[in-house]
């Protein structure tokens, strides 16, 4: 007997006990119009030990509450804003209906506070994704509106211990107030880094894990800046899925570097030794800096070695043969525009082919990038003609990558693309779902200084 939505959402609470985020507030059974109330409020949260920070929460927590779905289902949270000032939410990698975006005024209008939305939604791919607000971003995700959604393979994939950990900075002073989000001098270069460095909201935690255990560890850049080059060291791990999108050939993980909004989702034997620890690093150059580390701990488990691969995605096969090319050149415009009536200085730092825009309101929404026709292949040529890192998102698709003039692809599916400086990439999809859809930098103060726009498909 197939099991009911809620029955799911239950069962798979159930089965993650070990999982450190905290879980979303399930509805009362008594009403089926949605699975999830997600409530946006300013709320003290303790980052820095005995400090309080003024956050932004979804249901009074920062990062936010884990959303569980199964692929093929539908997922419905309500959401209620009483953040004092308008905000969305966008469900960042899922192949959404357009309407359920959350982009303000290109897909719906701003939900106002007291307001509240319904997101309802088909999630057909299974992976890692997240959540975030698609309004006045920079504050909005500074303050912690960031959350991991996760959608469940239609078929149990296998593993003992599913484990979600969602990398966030946070950028304070000693007293846990915020520092200013961001500075011009930082957003016209890589970006402003934060100083308190969290995993699931706590600094160098430790996880258990069942030694001897099948864990998946799901790495999730929710950060505004900040890239990882994610790795274990020498502790071999097995690379399962690369921003959310299971690869076809799992191989092993030497390291990944993930930018803005990506994830990584390794598969891994605990140590089979009570007490042994795996560590999580970010490598920079020579160095390893620890993220946050494993632990293993009793559990009565059959000896298992073989990771389990993940079924691929049905992601429409680009037809590369008639596909039509657009061109994308990610730049530096570098111009100071003058101050405002009001003496505000409106920065704009960056364009996409020779366009900036980073203001976003009912009376400044610009021409679309490019206009696609509804079915059709097109291969995206990128190039990043700045030195900085750029992780360039597509809304509503999950594209393949194809090619890079500097380094070896394998393709793979994905939603958002990290550009080395001066890079040069091919991407592919079928334009198979109809809208506007935003295409931007990921690293939040760029897309704010002019690294957005958004193409259409009809
Ligand atoms: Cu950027």
């Amino acid at each position: 007997m197939p099991i009911t939505r809620r029955q799911f959402l239950a069962t798979a609470i159930a089965g993650v006990a070990v999982t450190t985020l905290p879980h979303c507030t399930l509805v009362d059974s008594d009403t089926d119009d949605y699975d999830y109330v997600l409530l946006a409020e300013p709320a003290p949260v303790e980052i820095l030990p005995g400090t309080s920070t003024p956050a932004f929460t979804y249901n009074g927590m920062a990062p936010a509450p884990l959303l569980r779905v199964r692929q093929g289902q539908r997922l419905r949270v309500k959401f209620i804003n009483r953040l004092g000032q308008p905000s969305t939410i966008h469900w960042h990698g899922i192949r959404i209906d357009n309407a359920m975006d959350g982009v303000p005024f290109l897909t719906q209008p701003p939900v106002q506070h007291g307001e509240s939305f319904v997101y309802d939604f088909l999630c057909p791919d299974a992976g890692s994704f997240w959540y975030h607000p698609h309004v006045n971003s920079l504050e909005q995700m500074s303050r912690g509106l960031v959350g991991a959604l996760i959608v469940e393979e239609a078929e149990p994939a296998g593993f003992d211990q599913d484990l979600v950990v969602v990398l966030k900075d946070w950028l304070l002073n000693a007293d846990g107030s915020f520092k200013p989000f961001s500075s011009p001098r930082q957003a016209a270069r890589m970006g402003t880094l934060g100083n308190v460095k969290t995993v699931n909201g706590l600094q160098k935690p430790v996880f258990e894990v069942p030694a001897g255990g099948l864990v998946r560890l799901r790495l999730i850049n929710v950060d505004n800046t900040r890239v990882f080059d994610l790795s274990l060291k020498d502790y071999p791990a097995q690379v399962l899925a690369l921003d959310g999108n299971a690869i076809a050939k799992p191989y092993p993980l030497d390291s990944r570097p993930t930018g803005a909004g990506m994830r990584l989702d390794l598969g891994l034997v605990a140590p089979a030794a009570v007490g042994e620890e795996v560590v999580v690093y970010d490598r920079k150059g020579r160095f390893n800096f620890e993220i946050f580390r494993l632990r293993s701990v009793p559990a009565e488990l059959p000896r298992r070695t073989r990771i389990p691969a993940l079924p691929v995605n049905p992601i429409p096969a680009p037809q590369l043969a008639e596909a039509e090319v657009l061109n994308f050149v990610f730049e530096w415009e570098g111009a100071l525009t003058p101050a405002n009536s009001d003496g505000k200085v409106d920065h704009k730092f960056w364009m996409i082919n020779k366009r900036a825009w980073g203001h976003m309101s009912a009376d400044h929404i610009p021409a679309p990038l490019a206009e696609l026709s509804l079915g059709k292949t097109y291969i995206f040529e990128l190039h990043n003609a700045s030195p900085h890192e750029h992780p360039i998102h597509l809304h509503g698709y999950t594209f393949t990558v194809i090619g890079s003039d500097k380094r070896e692809i394998t393709p793979y599916h994905t939603d958002t693309i990290l550009l080395a400086k001066n890079e040069r990439a091919r991407i592919a999809f079928v334009a198979d779902n109809p809208g506007d859809w935003m295409y931007h930098c990921h690293v939040i103060e760029h897309m704010k200084t002019g690294l957005m726009g958004y193409i259409r498909v009809s």
